[in-house]
């Protein structure tokens, strides 16, 4: 059945990006005036997490269908901004993700059986299933929570900083968020605060296109996103991000000026989100296919492995080995996953207070005292 779309103007990368400088040309070649001339390792070592980020995020979409887990929020296409941003970060720095930010964590150095067992909210999930799948957090690696209402995480990315500028911490935060949530409150208060008090915040704007079913040009009468750090005295910067030299090189830059105690940058990563928003969504209600070919073709992955091929970097053969390499540790760590148990009813109750407070402790004890006897009629 023909499915009728809301849609009616159609964005291809072309339009999308129309003066928007990139780093890595049609023929895979880097500019070489922009060149950030990164150490080779580094982008294969990009190269592979994109890469291992992709095969997981289809992983976990046919675990959600198949109904071994509940829910997946992905960043199909969007895997370049994401990676090559947590890649320009230091290793001080703190990272505040949105919530398809997987890949950065991982990057960061969760292990992957850590990131498997929050998808299945099991006794080793690390939040104990105490939120949904997707909402990672691991202080551990300097990388925040992820929650559930838009923009939440601006505030708290800007305050962090804030602190520690006041500590004189040599330390900057980043923190990632759709175009969508430019219309938050949230949004307003983060680059007023950063705007004010000279935060050393790189803030992360994925343009992907899309805030569910409203698409970017209506979210904003704005001509760019970026340009809304105008009002804010806030730097605003453009840049492809599907172009992993063009992403690393822009956010290393607002790193450094931000550690020198140059202030906040909002930096405007040019994306498109090939999948649904999650796998509770059906786009093909509201957006026109011809525009996700389109940008099919602008691949983040297929852009670098072309890049990676102009410097004899890369072989299919190697290629399909990251592939299959992931696909096996993946494939354990679900097996593992699903053969741990629940988290116990107590880790509700626990954690949260040093000293449980009377009234959870009350509600503790009723709930370990089981179903209550029915009442008689
Ligand atoms: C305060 C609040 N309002 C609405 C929602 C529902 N919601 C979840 S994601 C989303 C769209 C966000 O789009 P965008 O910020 O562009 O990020 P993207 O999903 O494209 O990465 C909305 C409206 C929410 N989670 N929180």
């Amino acid at each position: 059945m023909e499915v009728q779309t809301t849609q009616s103007v159609i964005r291809t990368p072309e339009k999308f990006l129309e003066g928007v400088a990139t780093v890595i040309g049609p023929d895979g070649r880097a500019d070489a005036s922009h060149d950030p001339k990164l150490d080779r390792a580094l982008v294969k070592k990009m190269y592979v997490a994109m890469v291992r980020t992709r095969v997981i995020d289809e992983r976990l979409v046919t675990l959600q269908r198949q109904g071994r887990i509940g829910f997946h929020i992905g960043s199909l296409g969007e895997e370049g901004c994401i990676l090559a941003s947590a890649a320009a970060m230091r290793d001080q720095d703190w990272i505040f993700p949105c919530y398809r930010e997987f890949g950065a964590l991982l990057w960061r150095g969760m292990p992957l059986q850590d990131y498997v067992n929050n998808m299945y909210g099991n006794a080793n999930d690390p939040i104990k299933g105490r939120q949904m799948p997707d909402h990672y957090s691991g202080k551990k690696y300097k990388f925040g929570s992820v929650s559930s209402p838009i923009g939440t995480q601006m505030t708290q990315a800007v305050g962090f900083a804030w602190g520690a500028k006041i500590r004189k911490e040599d330390l900057v935060t980043s923190v990632y968020f759709g175009e969508g949530a430019t219309s938050s409150n949230e949004f307003h208060t983060a680059m007023n605060f950063a705007g004010v008090f000279k935060t050393p915040t790189v803030l992360l704007c994925r343009n992907n296109g899309w805030a569910i079913s409203v698409p970017s040009e209506k979210q904003t009468a704005s001509k760019t996103f970026a340009e809304k750090g105008i009002a804010y005295g806030v730097k605003g910067i453009r840049c492809d991000g599907n172009d992993v030299l063009a992403v690393y090189k822009t956010v290393r830059e607002a790193v450094e000026r931000a550690a020198a105690g140059g202030g906040p940058t909002l930096i405007e990563m040019m994306t498109y989100r090939l999948s649904g928003h999650s796998t509770s969504d059906d786009p093909r209600a509201y957006r026109i296919e011809d525009e996700v070919t389109s940008w099919r073709k602008a691949d983040p992955i297929l852009r670098l492995r072309k890049h990676l091929e102009t410097l004899g970097m890369i072989t299919d053969a190697e290629d399909q080995k990251i592939r299959d390499d992931v696909d096996a540790e993946l494939k354990l760590c679900i097996e593992r996953a699903e053969a741990t148990e629940k988290p116990a009813l107590s880790t509700m109750f626990t954690e949260v207070f040093k000293d449980m407070p009377q009234h959870l402790q009350e509600q503790f004890d009723e709930c370990a005292a089981g179903p209550r006897p029915k009442a008689q009629h």
